[in-house]
């Protein structure tokens, strides 16, 4: 990683798998700037913005909000960090989100961390999660696991077929999936 140029991490993993709680602890170690695009969605949702009935809808059936919106969000917090080192949690999530990423924005991922978790154990702990999310209930649950087999699994052999796939057994504790990402990254940062 250079100074002056742009560093951006992917951090991709299914509904559960993790990706906010470790991103919040290299955020603690590393001068990585967290956006999580479900949060900055939300965030959007809440703020009675024009797009926030689409927001709202997508959300509740689990699927996709177009990557115009999405982008939009992502660039304004970019610009508003003043950093150059940035976590992208839970983007690109199809195809489409790629594309127009790497398009409009002109920055490829350094690499992407891959959170691999089974159903079982991510179902159990967005389940026991109870911190009101609206989509936190087991309809909803259900179809963003489907949305995330058919969309984002795509998306990360696409990675994994550039050689950029880090996979993280994120199955295991907070403490010991953090001990091996902190290790990646010194390691990929000298
Ligand atoms: N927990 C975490 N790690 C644990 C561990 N190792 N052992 C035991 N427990 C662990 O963790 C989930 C819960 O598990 C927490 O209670 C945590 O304490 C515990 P968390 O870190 O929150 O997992 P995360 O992977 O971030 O799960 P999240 O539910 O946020 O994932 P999603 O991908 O489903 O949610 P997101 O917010 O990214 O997206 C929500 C919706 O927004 C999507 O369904 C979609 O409709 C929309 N969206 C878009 O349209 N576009 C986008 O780009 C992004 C979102
Ligand atoms: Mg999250």
């Amino acid at each position: 990683f250079s100074d002056n140029k742009i560093t951006c991490i992917f951090v991709l993993g299914g509904p559960g798998s993790g990706k906010g709680t470790q991103c919040e602890k290299i955020v603690e170690h590393f001068g990585f700037t967290h956006l999580s695009t479900g949060d900055l969605l939300k965030a959007e949702m809440e703020s009675n913005s024009e797009n926030g009935t689409t927001i709202r809808n997508m959300r509740k059936e689990g699927k996709i909000v177009p990557s115009e919106v999405t982008i939009k969000l992502l660039q304004r917090a970019m610009q508003e960090s003043g950093n150059n080192k940035f976590l992208i949690d839970g983007f690109p999530r199809n195809e489409e989100n790629r594309a127009a990423f790497e398009n409009i924005m002109n920055i490829q991922p350094d690499f992407v961390f891959f959170f691999k978790c089974s159903e079982e154990e991510r179902k159990r702990r967005i389940l026991n999660r109870n911190q009101g999310r609206d989509d936190d209930n087991i309809d909803t649950i259900l179809k963003r696991f489907k949305v995330y087999e058919e969309s984002t699994l795509p998306i990360i052999e696409y990675y994994r077929s550039k050689g950029k796939i880090c996979e993280i057994d994120a199955e295991r504790p907070v403490e010991e999936v953090f001990e091996v990402i902190y290790r990646q990254l010194v390691e990929r940062m000298r």
